[in-house]
């Protein structure tokens, strides 16, 4: 029987196990990144762990997330990071350089490789034949001490692709959009989708990094595409061909689920307000009042596609009422696009030039007023995280955006009789790179500097049998990671900063949470209660080490989102799902639950009795852990497993 590529990619790296779906797998890794919102804490933790020196083939710290700098933390962080890179031999990417997986992509991603990023766009090397997986900071830190990557075998969905794009109006984000219109968030969680068909090569290895990207939106663990000529062009432009290598499905391989979508067939799409699977054709929302357009982010900022929003905004003038803010994704392309005129003709309609950073993306920024409506090219718009709850976020491709730029509203960029240049990648990009920092051959001598703001990590202490907890929040199905822990410019410069940083836990929705968390937190501690899909998005592990800082001992929800379902068992907090969902009806917030036996149901056929003693009644839940999963629950996370472990 043939193989497919994840099963080719799986079997090169297998430490430990077999690669069945739903068995644990241990996977050698050959690349781990950060990003500085999430790598504080996994430097830290990395430091905490006692090592000299990364041990995997390659590291990389980027900076690309907090780049404000309106006091002294921001920068103290940078070099917190820097000097933490050079100690530990990781390259250290500066602010400017780029977005993190848009550099990745550019500079270090190769076919055929592992690699694990402490963000869950992480996927987004998938363009290129990698099988790159978002992580929580604590899980990167341990695989760069050299501990294997361990995860549950996902199931593979071939996604066929048949046709061609009607480029220019039809592009790669309209290929994801389908997908999230037809599976919602949900549809990806426990599976890797890889690319297939005759479609493939239609697309550029920057379009196919479009897709990978916002599969992490599906809640997939990652996303692949084949590695094939244009892959190899693409490498070879980027001055680095030895890097690649021909990466296909056999012609046999065999799939858990295929599906198919004709490239011929696809429309301008959207997502509305506040999913990216709330998806419908542009047409549909034709005249509608258009306040705000954000271009770039990790998900569109590839040089063709900035070139030809350029070409869109030429000699054109954006509406009068609109601000159009364009956060080009690397160094690499913004260079490009000053050098051939591109950005002239940005700046010449009226666009707003950001730095290459995630910015309004993440709520740094840019933020839309009250009632506004923002069309973005990015790949989230879940409500408050462009720093405003009352506004309307829209996700479309960037050249739609453009068209919506000038024109002041919705329109289907199809109706314009506009010229657009798409010149999709270059024969040469233009490779710089200076400010990728190659770590000191002996870091061993290097002083880690860390600013006031700089917290160590706190631990929890091991788990208790009997838990006696107060129900602190209940809530709806794909609760996000920005519910839990918002991030925007208030909030995300206290992610080195636990005791800070966990006053804003939940803040977006229920301002009290914190303070009744701590109060709580006196009497036994809290439970969160949450519906399909709890922690759907971000791997910020801050949305775990937060809440158990403010006492959560447990999350009981009808399922959980992966990277958020990990980081809850790093630190220490039982993510348990009802036996049956219609349980959840019976609890109220402020409610007392008694977990007894806790350590035994663990160990064992892992259900729980759960007593409510304020209405007498009782139910059960479950947990699906393995067996390294429950030793981390019972010493009260990965850190203080290690820590035991160590001494
Ligand atoms: C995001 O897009 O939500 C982020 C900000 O990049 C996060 C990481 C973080 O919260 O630092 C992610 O995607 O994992
Ligand atoms: Fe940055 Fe946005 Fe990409 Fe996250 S999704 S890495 S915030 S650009």
């Amino acid at each position: 029987m043939g193989r497919n590529i994840v099963q080719k990619v799986f079997e090169a790296h297998l430490v430990e196990g077999t690669l069945r779906k739903g068995e644990t797998v241990s996977l050698k890794v050959d690349e781990v990144y950060t990003q500085d919102a999430t790598g504080t804490m996994a430097w830290l933790q990395f430091e905490a762990m006692g090592m000299e020196k990364v041990r995997v083939p390659l590291a990389v710290s980027y900076v690309d997330h907090n780049m404000i700098q309106s006091n002294f933390r921001n920068p103290d962080d940078h070099l917190f990071l820097q000097t933490a890179a050079a100690r530990f031999g990781a390259y250290f990417s500066k602010p400017g350089n780029g977005i993190c997986h848009q550099v990745n992509l550019e500079r270090f991603a190769r076919p055929g490789w592992i690699g694990l990023g402490t963000d869950s766009h992480t996927p987004t090397n998938g363009g290129i034949g990698m099988i790159a997986i978002g992580v929580g900071g604590l899980d990167a830190a341990t695989v760069m001490a050299g501990v294997p990557f361990e995860m549950k075998m996902p199931e593979v969905v071939c996604v066929r692709l048949t046709g061609r794009l009607r480029r220019p109006w039809v592009t790669a984000m309209d290929v994801i959009l389908e997908l999230l219109r037809r599976l919602t968030v949900k549809g990806g969680v426990g599976r890797i989708f890889e690319y297939a068909g005759p479609g493939v090569s239609d697309l550029d290895v920057t379009e196919r990094a479009t897709i990978a990207n916002m599969g992490a939106e599906l809640g997939a663990t990652t996303s692949v595409f084949p590695s094939d000529d244009r892959t190899r062009r693409f490498l070879r432009a980027q001055g680095r061909e030895e890097d690649w290598t021909r990466l296909e499905a056999d012609d046999d391989a065999a799939y858990d689920v295929v599906m198919e979508i004709d490239l011929d067939g696809l429309e301008p799409l959207i997502a509305r307000p506040h999913s990216p699977d709330s998806v419908v054709p542009v047409r549909e929302l034709s005249g509608m009042r258009v306040d705000q357009v954000c271009i770039g982010s990790c998900t569109n900022s590839s040089y063709g596609v900035m070139r030809a929003v350029a070409t869109i905004l030429r000699g054109r003038r954006i509406a009068e009422h609109l601000s159009l803010l364009v956060n080009p994704g690397s160094k690499q392309v913004y260079e490009m696009i000053a050098r051939d005129g591109s950005l002239a003709d940005m700046i010449a309609a009226g666009a707003r030039m950001l730095e290459s950073s995630c910015g309004p993306c993440i709520g740094m920024g840019g933020s839309p007023g009250t009632g506004q409506v923002s069309v973005r090219s990015y790949n989230r718009n879940f409500r408050g995280r462009s720093g405003n709850k009352d506004a309307f976020v829209y996700l479309a491709n960037p050249l739609a955006c453009a068209v919506m730029a000038v024109a002041g509203k919705m329109i289907d960029p199809r109706e314009t009789d506009y010229e657009v240049e798409y010149p999709g990648e270059p024969e040469a990009f233009s490779v710089n790179d200076n400010m990728l920092l190659p770590p000191p051959e002996d870091g061993s001598g290097i002083e880690i500097i860390k600013g006031p703001n700089i917290k160590e990590v706190p631990l929890k202490e091991p788990l208790k049998d009997e838990l006696e907890v107060e129900v602190l929040i209940k809530l709806g199905d794909n609760v996000t990671t920005d519910d839990i822990m918002p991030a925007g410019s208030q909030i995300l410069p206290f992610r080195s900063n636990i005791p800070a940083i966990s006053e804003y836990v939940f803040y977006n929705i229920d301002e009290g949470f914190a303070e009744r968390a701590k109060e709580a937190k006196a009497r036994g501690g809290g439970v969160i209660i949450g519906g399909e899909n709890y922690g759907q998005g971000s791997s910020r592990e801050h949305a775990a080490i937060a809440p158990m800082y403010l006492g959560i001992k447990a999350v009981i929800a009808k399922s959980f989102a992966r990277i958020h379902r990990a980081n809850l068992i790093n630190f220490g907090i039982l993510p348990l799902s009802f036996s049956s969902p219609g349980d959840m009806e019976g609890i109220e917030r402020g409610d007392i639950l008694r977990i007894s036996g806790v350590g035994d149901s663990l160990t064992t056929d892992q259900v729980y009795r759960v007593r409510n003693l304020t209405r007498g009644t009782e139910f059960t839940v479950r947990s699906d852990l393995s067996r390294r999963e429950q030793d981390l629950l019972l010493a009260g996370g990965l850190l203080p497993f290690l820590k035991k472990r160590l001494s």
